[in-house]
Order: C-alpha cells, then sequence, then structure tokens
C-alpha cells in the first residue's frame, strides 16, 4: 500500500546552488547527499516533514553524472524542473507488482539501491499520465546499538 509522497525529485544543473536556494528562499537543510552511480546522479535529500505512516517526505536534488543518464537527457530536453514523484511505501515489490497487473510498465525486474539504503522501482511515464513514478521502500531505522 502507497502511504506517503516521499519525495519530489528536481532535476537540476548545479547541485550546490540549488540546495543554496531551498535554505535561502525556505530554510530546507540538506539532510543526506550521495553519488548514485547505477542511476548517474549526485543528489542532495532535503527533509521536509514527517509523515503518519513513520517515514518522511523529501525533496530530492538531482544532478546529473553524465550527458546520456536519464536526468541529463532530460535536462538537455526539458531545462530544470520537477523530474518524478515518489510515493513510499513499506513493501515496493507487492506495489510494484499491482501496477504491473494494471498494465502499466515497471521499468525494473526487481528494486533497486535508492537514496539512504532504499529500494526503489520506477513507472514508466507514458503509462502514468505524463508522470515519471517512483516507488519506494525507506531503509529500516538502524537498531539501537548497546
Ligand atoms: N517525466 C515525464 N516524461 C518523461 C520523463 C520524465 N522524467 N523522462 C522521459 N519522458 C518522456 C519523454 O518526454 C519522451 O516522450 P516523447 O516520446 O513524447 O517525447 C519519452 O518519455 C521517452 O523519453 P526519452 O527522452 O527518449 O528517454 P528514455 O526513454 O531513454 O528514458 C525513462 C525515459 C523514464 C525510461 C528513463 O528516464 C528512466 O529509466 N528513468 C528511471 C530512472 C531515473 O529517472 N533515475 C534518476 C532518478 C534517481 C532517483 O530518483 O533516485
Ligand atoms: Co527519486
Amino acid at each position: 500500500m502507497l502511504t506517503r509522497i516521499d519525495h519530489i525529485g528536481i532535476a537540476c544543473a548545479d547541485l550546490d546552488a540549488t540546495a543554496a536556494f531551498y535554505r535561502t528562499t525556505y530554510g530546507f537543510e540538506v539532510f543526506h547527499t550521495e553519488v548514485n552511480e547505477e542511476q548517474g546522479v549526485r543528489e542532495a535529500m532535503l527533509r521536509i516533514n514527517g509523515t503518519d505512516d513513520g517515514g518522511a517526505s523529501w525533496i530530492q536534488l538531482l544532478q546529473p553524472l553524465d550527458a546520456d543518464s536519464p536526468v541529463g537527457k532530460w535536462l538537455a530536453k526539458n531545462g530544470e524542473g520537477v523530474h518524478h514523484i515518489a510515493f513510499g511505501t513499506a513493501d515496493v515489490e507487492a506495489d510494484a507488482e499491482t501496477a504491473r497487473q494494471a498494465g502499466v510498465r515497471v521499468l525494473y525486474d526487481t528494486p533497486r539501491a535508492g537514496s539512504m539504503g532504499s529500494r526503489i522501482t520506477f513507472l514508466h511515464p507514458k503509462d502514468c499520465h505524463g508522470v515519471l513514478t517512483e516507488l519506494v521502500t525507506a531503509a529500516p531505522p538502524k537498531a539501537v546499538e548497546g
């Protein structure tokens, strides 16, 4: 079951400059940055709010690692802007299968690595009324040691 807006993915040309805009204009701080080679991005996660499923909603700023990556191609065509939306779920495989059964193309046979240890897949934008849609299961909270 999809239970939150997990994040909105925003394609940008300069990650640091865009993160500075979000800090100066809205007061949103960068919570986490990482490079995801498989997805072809350097990214910054800005935590906006917690959600009543125990997760959170984020802004995901995305700078392409190269021009041939999904975000690189999209930026060249459209310029900066909203690239995708992501819904959160406790079970990305089950929700991907529900979408598949509904006739939507799911881009990956099995979920791949996303931000902060999450598992992600994507639904084809042409099957989603023009919106590239990601499904995300967040990593479990780390067990408290000691
Ligand atoms: N939103 C809406 N439509 C999109 C789109 C997007 N983000 N990206 C592509 N499209 C549309 C294009 O406009 C094009 O439409 P037309 O044929 O009408 O012009 C069509 O889809 C095909 O686009 P393309 O430029 O030829 O791109 P590809 O088919 O090579 O790739 C896609 C499209 C969705 C398969 C690819 O972007 C992909 O695999 N995305 C998933 C991975 C990803 O986006 N990773 C980065 C984010 C990582 C993260 O969130 O962690
Ligand atoms: Co995303």
